[in-house]
């Protein structure tokens, strides 16, 4: 087989240099929460593949479905020749998703196209345009989500003109605002009021924990505030769960925590173990607002994709998963806490479930808003964790904050050493 030396040599005179990867090494195999690399190195899995494999890689019953599917037919476009399982999905996401009235779904293959799908049918359904969206948020890639999207490089530099009538609010961030989450929507709610105005909202849309942006919980009552707002406006509220979603914080969605529930609810990641699908699910009289033929693609809850998500599902009710999450929390946070006792370059240990970070301040130093933020710590933790064979990720606005993300059926002893392995990068070499 290829080293990943030689793989990274070809890929050199190959693929597009706009595309990067965290690590060098390529992919031979992974199962659960451990990858092997091409050069027969074992990791331990703290990304998931950016919470997408929270039943694990490559996990039995996804494998079984996804052959058995392959088998009786690879394709045919649900809106050509309809088949059961994109209606079987839908179904479970009407009776998963939080809120107990009517639900429909449409199905799509990518988290930026169920954000951009679940913003034309908010803007269909109320007939207004203004797209509320906060600081450090992540929404993709895609033009219009680029404009969602807070974070310029790398993500934005060079790439507009950005689609219109997005408007962005400022998030509650506890270690940065020092406002409580019922004060900080009312800042964000009276800035929505006279710079956009109440009437001309279609959405407000928002990651109930955010992903990319740092991992960044919001003050509790945050959420509901701006929840009750948005429905006295007449507007949607929009959770974007694409991240937190599928049991990954300790519960089928983050929106439960506060008993938040969402007009629509965007999922992708944690729906399909691996393979490509997400969804907008959400209020019957709202998504049926679109008229037959208003949504679509070819790909779109793809038969492979679909089966998988159905396998999926299946595994994270019987073994529990949310609860997993929990006990991954439970296992992990007084190790980052101890941790955080010992480096006063840990400014804050934060997240739910299995969706936990690590914000890295230099000690002593005010920055523009709260603590100097440490991106340079950050990469060199990153870097050490690496090369010691634990795949972990980084985040934030600032760069500067390391996110766990476990496949929620990690071991306790794969748990152990990833945890092990990620205290000895703090170590100065
Ligand atoms: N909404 C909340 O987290 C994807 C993107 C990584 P796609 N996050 C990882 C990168 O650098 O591209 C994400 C998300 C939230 C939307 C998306 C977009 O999902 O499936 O990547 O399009």
């Amino acid at each position: 087989m290829a080293t990943s030396a030689d793989l990274h040599r070809r890929r050199g005179a190959a693929v597009a240099r706009g595309v990067s990867s965290t690590i060098s090494s390529y992919v031979g195999t992974a199962s659960g929460a451990v990858m092997t690399d091409v050069d027969g190195r074992e990791w331990i899995d703290f990304s998931s593949g950016i919470a997408v494999t929270n039943v694990g890689n490559a996990a039995p019953k996804v494998v079984e479905a996804v052959r058995a599917q392959v088998e009786r037919f690879t394709h045919t476009c649900f809106m050509i020749a309809p088949y059961e399982s994109y209606v079987a999905v839908c179904e479970q996401l009407a009776a998963l998703t939080p809120g107990d009235f009517e639900k429909r779904s449409a199905l799509f293959n990518s988290g930026a196209e169920a954000v951009e799908n679940a913003v034309k049918i908010a803007r269909h359904a109320t007939g207004r345009q203004a797209v509320v969206v906060f600081d450090h948020a992540y929404h993709g890639r895609t033009n219009l989500t680029l404009a969602m999207t807070a974070k310029v490089m790398p993500y934005k530099q060079g790439f507009g003109p950005f689609a219109g009538e997005i408007y962005r609010m400022p998030m509650s961030y506890p270690l940065r605002d020092g406002r409580g989450g019922a004060d900080a929507a009312t800042y964000a709610i009276g800035l929505i009021e006279k710079h956009v105005g109440a009437g001309n909202v279609a959405a407000v849309l928002i990651e109930p924990i955010q992903g990319e942006g740092g991992f960044v919980v919001p003050a509790p009552g945050f959420l509901p505030a701006l929840a009750q707002w948005t429905k006295q406006a007449g507007a949607l509220f929009i959770a974007d769960e694409i991240q937190t979603g599928f049991c990954r914080t300790g519960a089928w969605f983050a929106s439960e925590d506060e008993g938040v529930v969402p007009d629509l609810i965007t999922t992708a990641k944690g729906i399909a173990g691996g393979l490509p699908l997400a969804a907008v699910t959400g209020r019957a009289e709202i998504m049926d607002a679109v008229h037959p033929g208003g949504l679509g693609g070819t790909y779109g809850g793809n038969p492979i994709a679909c089966a998988a998500a159905l396998a999926t599902i299946e595994t994270m009710r019987e073994l529990d998963l949310a609860a997993a999450a929990r006990r991954i929390a439970e296992i992990a946070m007084p190790r980052l806490q101890a941790l955080a006792a010992k480096h006063p370059q840990i400014g804050e240990v934060r997240g739910r479930g299995a969706m936990l970070a690590l914000e890295l301040v230099v000690p002593g130093e005010s920055g523009p808003n709260g603590p100097a933020p440490d991106p340079e710590t950050t990469a060199a933790v990153a870097k050490a964790a690496h090369e010691s064979g634990l795949l972990l990720l980084t985040c934030g606005t600032y760069g500067n904050v390391i996110r766990l993300l476990p496949p929620l059926v990690i071991s306790d002893t794969e748990l152990d050493r990833g945890l092990t392995l990620l205290e000895r990068a703090f170590e100065p070499s």
